[in-house]
Order: structure tokens, then C-alpha cells, then sequence
């Protein structure tokens, strides 16, 4: 087995982390005073007491109604700050963090408010902590094509700032190719192409079919049922695809860390990397999910380092950057 120091030390990337997921109950409490906003328990105890999910619609339930309190240019980037701060103690040293603009302009937030907000705290993260990341933006798949092709139009202006695009949220109903248009529009705009293709979910071997074959993606998160058809597994190797695991976020919401389709994804050679999803709801930020991983799989110290250089080999780093940790 492998110790949690050398967890601790092992230089790391995150690929699959959702801003909006690193809000800690007392961050939250602090933003609801802030703002003005009653929150309806009693401390950070009973705030924490309250995410009990059994399933991806019980928590996304939880995870929206938890986000009311971010308002203000400033709440963004304090939420940023955080995370990487977090990130940095744990010797992450590249992250790439998907957020939910929509999840914030369908309550009247402006989308130039959220993504300002953002930037600062990369920016000053950047310069404070030594931590390096990048924007991914989500659109939320529970909403319509037409509604992500306007939030796609309104980011344009902030090109600079965001890396990627990826799609997020409740799958059921909602396949890959019901935003076959925006995608098609988010790379001829130089963006780059990830979607959540979520084992457990409905029908992911077709989803899986489609971002490979109708959108054309970069990257998938999740993913991991590639292995239900050789015929994923040979495509997303002969692409080069990487897969985004979140173990302890699977286990949360499915009962399952699939830790033997991971085993079995290394051992076919797919990139895949361990990452977080939901840390502050799923209570395991990256370390704790490779240590829990760990344990699952009976992995050494070389295995580590591997699933950490696929992290990297697979990120959106230019390739310049990228080799210097490699
Ligand atoms: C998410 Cl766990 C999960 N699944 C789908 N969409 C999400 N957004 C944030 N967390
Ligand atoms: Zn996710």
C-alpha cells in the first residue's frame, strides 16, 4: 500500500472539479451574512447534517439550492480562492475547473459578474499561492440547446479566461447530441470539448457513441463504461481521449467507487485520472480520493505517479507547460 505522505508530496492535477462543488458550509454561512441571506439551519453542523443524497437528482437538489448565496463579483472569487488554496496544500499544481454559469444567471446573476469574479481569484491565486488553473465552462444539459447556445454567445467576449467548454447536470433525457449545435459552434470558437458521460446514467454506451462520434470531444469525464464496448475502448485509444474519474464521488452517489473499472481502464492503458467532482459535498478533496483509491486497489507508489502523469498528460496545459511537469 501506499502512505498518505507520499500522497501528500506527489506533485498533482485536477481536471474534474466543480467550482460550485468546492463551497464549504462555512463559506457559505459567511457569504449568506454577507449578503444578507437567512439560511435555514442553525450553524455549519447542521448545514452539513443536511447533504444526505442517495442518487445524482437528490444531490444536484442540494448542490443549486447551496449556491443563493453567490452573488457578487467578490463571492466568486473568494469561492475560487478557496478551492485553490485548498488545492495548493495539497501540492495540486494545475487545475482545470469547470463552472455553471447558467446555474447563476437563471437566478438573475449576470454572466459577466460570475465569470469577472472567477478570474480574480485565478489570478490572485496564481500569484499568491504559485497554484496554476484554467476555466471550463458547463453547460447545464437539463436546460435547453437554445439557452446554452446564448450562455456560448455571451462568453465570446471572455474567450481569454475560459479554456473549454463541457456539459453537466442531469443526463437522464438529455444526450450528447441535443447540443450537437453549440459544440459545434464552442470549437469553431477555438474551445476546447469535454461532457460528462456518467456510468449509471441511462443509456451511456449511446452517449459514449455520440460525444465520440457526433461532437467530437477532447475529453470525457467519467466515462468510465467505455468498457462495456471494446469498441469505445479501442476509439478513445486511438484518440488519445482521457477519462475523468472521481471515485469517492461515485461511491457517494452510486454505492460504488469503481475501483475495478479503473484498475481495469489503467490496465488497458487508457488515460484516466483521479479528481474530486464535489469535494466539499462529497468530503474528499484529490489526495483523499487517490488515498481511498488506494486502499480500494492495493496501488504502489509507481501507480500514483502514473495516474499523476496521465493527470497531466491529459490536461489542456499547452504543451510547452505541460512538459515541464512531465
Ligand atoms: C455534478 Cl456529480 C455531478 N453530476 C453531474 N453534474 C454535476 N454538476 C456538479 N456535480
Ligand atoms: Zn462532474
Amino acid at each position: 500500500p501506499v502512505s498518505a505522505e507520499f500522497v501528500a508530496g506527489l506533485p498533482k492535477a485536477e481536471l474534474h472539479v466543480h467550482i460550485e462543488g468546492t463551497l464549504e458550509p462555512e463559506l457559505k454561512f459567511e457569504l449568506a451574512e454577507r449578503n444578507g441571506l437567512e439560511l435555514p439551519f442553525a450553524d455549519v453542523d447542521e448545514l452539513r447534517a443536511s447533504y444526505q443524497f442517495h442518487d445524482l437528482p437528490s444531490f444536484l437538489g442540494v448542490y443549486y439550492d447551496g449556491m443563493r448565496v453567490l452573488l457578487t463579483e467578490r463571492d466568486f472569487r473568494d469561492l475560487v480562492y478557496a478551492y485553490l488554496r485548498r488545492a495548493a496544500d495539497q501540492n495540486v499544481r494545475h487545475t482545470e475547473i469547470f463552472f455553471d454559469p447558467q446555474a447563476h444567471t437563471s437566478r438573475g446573476v449576470p454572466f459577466p459578474t460570475v465569470v469577472r469574479g472567477l478570474r480574480q481569484g485565478v489570478v490572485d491565486a496564481q500569484r499568491d499561492l504559485g497554484v496554476h488553473a484554467e476555466l471550463i465552462l458547463c453547460f447545464l444539459r437539463d436546460f435547453s440547446a437554445e439557452y446554452a447556445m446564448a450562455t456560448l454567445m455571451e462568453s465570446l467576449p471572455y474567450k481569454d479566461w475560459i479554456v473549454g467548454v463541457g456539459l453537466d447536470s442531469d443526463e437522464k433525457g438529455n444526450p450528447p447530441e441535443k447540443f450537437a449545435a453549440v459544440f459545434a459552434r464552442a470549437r469553431a470558437e477555438g474551445y476546447l470539448l469535454t461532457m460528462h458521460c456518467d456510468i449509471d446514467q441511462e443509456n451511456t454506451t449511446e452517449h459514449l457513441r455520440q460525444v465520440l462520434e457526433v461532437i467530437g470531444v477532447d475529453r470525457i469525464d467519467h466515462g468510465l463504461n467505455v468498457l462495456e464496448d471494446d469498441a469505445l475502448v479501442e476509439e478513445v485509444l486511438r484518440r488519445g481521449i482521457g477519462l475523468t474519474a472521481c471515485p469517492i464521488s461515485n461511491g457517494v452517489v452510486t454505492a460504488s467507487m469503481k475501483a475495478p473499472e479503473i484498475r481495469a481502464l489503467l490496465d488497458r492503458g487508457v488515460p484516466v485520472s483521479v479528481n474530486s467532482d464535489d469535494p466539499a459535498y462529497f468530503g474528499g478533496y484529490v489526495s483523499e480520493n487517490l488515498v481511498a483509491l488506494a486502499g480500494e486497489l492495493d496501488l504502489d507508489e509507481a501507480d500514483l505517479v502514473a495516474l499523476q502523469r496521465n493527470a497531466f498528460t491529459i490536461s489542456w496545459l499547452a504543451a510547452g507547460r505541460r512538459d515541464a511537469f512531465l
